[in-house]
């Protein structure tokens, strides 16, 4: 696991160089998720690989930017999915984007997360490390060194609702809008990353991408996105649902396959499932 978490911070310094030298450019290719993909997507996908592949324990990689899985190691016990570069879209415009990791044990599923990362690249370099506890670093002078240990609070105040409005169910507009009339702070970048760090990091509120009717799946991604922070959430003391059951109950047939998402502390993710529990 040592030789996993160095290489994702040897990623992470490589990454950040990237996006600050890198001119953004479309490039002709398309992801599994028929997103057009920046040459930064790319070339973050190939530095993360490239790093991974020098660990004999690495089994097989999967990337959200890659139709399918690229087999490593013979003999390696884990399997590692990344998003290399989600929200990519926002550099341009110059807001905060993100790594994100899922480290498995005997294969890809939910069952068997054993470790889960992200690194945040804002106005400064931050990774977030779960294992057995959530651990805060931060990248100075060339090094990540530990700030702390991080922990949700039973409820917060800050709500970060994703999807287009227009295509949430009632019941679920309903609730977000209870959650503001009792004074919960909009805090929505359109950044997985840096909004589910923010919550984290302020010590709650809940973070939605619900299922719509142009995405009734949802938009995020099982493997790459909603199980790794799921794990992150659930480590930290928090909760995170598909709206009625935990998100590492479920399962996945396909490496692409998305679900709705609910991450938070406890008071806020209560609501959800009461609310979903009488509506969905
Ligand atoms: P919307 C970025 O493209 C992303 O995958 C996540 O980082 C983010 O939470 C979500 O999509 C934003 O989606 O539909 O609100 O623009």
């Amino acid at each position: 696991m040592d030789a996993i978490f160095n290489a994702i911070q040897i990623s992470a310094k490589r990454i950040k160089k990237a996006i600050d030298v890198k001119d953004i450019g479309y490039s002709q290719q398309e992801n599994s998720s028929g997103e057009t993909q920046l040459e930064l997507d790319i070339q973050c996908d190939m530095i993360i690989e490239e790093e991974l592949s020098k660990i004999d324990s690495v089994h097989t990689v999967s990337s959200e930017e890659k139709e399918h899985a690229v087999k490593l190691h013979e003999d390696g016990k884990y399997f590692i999915s990344y998003d290399p570069l989600d929200g990519s879209s926002l550099v341009d415009v110059n807001l905060s984007v993100g790594s994100i990791f899922g480290i498995y044990k005997g294969d890809f599923g939910s069952q068997n997360l054993v470790a889960a990362c992200y690194v945040v690249y804002g106005p400064r370099v931050e990774m977030v490390f779960a294992h057995n506890k959530v651990k805060l670093y931060l990248l100075q002078a060339g090094d990540f060194e530990f700030v702390k240990e991080i922990r949700l609070g039973e409820k917060g105040k800050l709500m970060a609702p994703g999807g287009t409005q227009q295509n949430w169910e009632k019941y679920h507009k309903a609730m977000i809008d209870g959650f503001f009339a009792e004074g919960y702070r909009l805090r929505y970048s359109g950044g997985m990353v840096p909004d589910l760090h923010q919550i984290l990091l302020k010590g709650g509120g809940l973070f939605s991408y619900p299922a719509t009717s142009d995405k009734p799946e949802g938009k995020l991604r099982r493997l790459f996105e909603v199980f790794p922070f799921a794990f992150v959430y659930e480590k930290a003391g928090g909760e995170a649902i598909d709206g009625k059951q935990r998100v590492l109950d479920l399962g996945h047939a396909n490496l692409h396959d998305t679900s709705p998402c609910f991450f938070g502390s406890h008071y806020e993710v209560q609501r959800v499932k009461e609310v979903y529990s009488n509506n969905a």
